[in-house]
């Protein structure tokens, strides 16, 4: 089991990015088609990468990372960085869609494919839910089948550099098809579970899913 984590204490940039959830900040009420339109409604293309986290950069050298996968799965892991790096090698490369409403394109991430992952730990049948627990003591909550998405991977690199710090290094999450909120930065810990679990912003106001395409910013869209 990881250890028990504190959140940090609410900012003021989490203290408006709540109230902005509770407002319904940044709703167009458009819908748009992945298929046919690249950026979804009421997004913004940034070339810069911004960064959002709850203002606590956890400095984890890689020689004491460790991954801990644990509960609903059949093969529980605890892999050092070394580790982690020996298992088969992923590229993709995908866009940002972030809920303050800046998108990214074309970020090339290397890592373990999500699905490599579950063939690792083989969740149990009853699994349907994991939860992403970080360094800083941030969580989110995701459906197994958001997180096995085809494009979803651990990344460690980023365009063919090491994940800097602020953008979650050591390893982080990328889930592309949800808003970035879902895609933990400093991951510690993935435990799956047969109830969901909601997450720091989840039980902020934000949507459960968060589907960037059907525009689900806030809980209740
Ligand atoms: N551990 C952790 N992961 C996190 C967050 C956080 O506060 N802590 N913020 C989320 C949010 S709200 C966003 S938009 C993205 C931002 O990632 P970036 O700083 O690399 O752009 O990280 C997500 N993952
Ligand atoms: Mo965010």
């Amino acid at each position: 089991m990881a250890e028990q984590r504190e959140p940090p204490p609410d900012s003021k940039l989490t203290r408006s990015k709540q109230r902005w959830a509770q407002e319904g900040r940044f709703l167009t009420g458009r819908i748009a088609r992945p298929e046919t339109e690249r950026l979804p409604p009421g997004q913004h293309l940034t070339r810069d990468w911004p960064t959002l986290d709850l203002g606590l950069t956890p400095d984890i050298p890689r020689e004491r990372w460790h991954l801990d996968v644990y509960g609903a799965v059949e093969q529980p892991v605890f892999w050092s960085f070394a580790a982690f790096l020996a298992q088969k090698q992923t590229q993709f490369t995908s866009d940002i869609h972030c809920v303050t409403t800046w998108s990214r394109y074309d970020n090339q991430w290397t890592g373990l494919a999500t699905r490599d992952l579950l063939a690792a730990c083989q969740p149990r049948a009853q699994a349907r839910f994991v939860v992403l627990h970080s360094y800083d003591g941030y969580t989110t909550n995701l459906a197994l089948e958001d997180f096995a998405a085809e494009d979803a991977l651990l990344a460690h690199s980023w365009w063919g550099a090491p994940l800097e710090v602020e953008h979650g290094g050591p390893v982080r999450l990328v889930v592309p098809h949800l808003y970035f909120w879902k895609s933990a930065k400093w991951l510690q810990a993935i435990e799956f579970l047969e109830h969901d679990a909601p997450g720091y912003w989840e039980v902020r106001g934000y949507h459960n899913r968060g589907d960037p395409w059907a525009e689900q910013r806030y809980s209740g869209d």
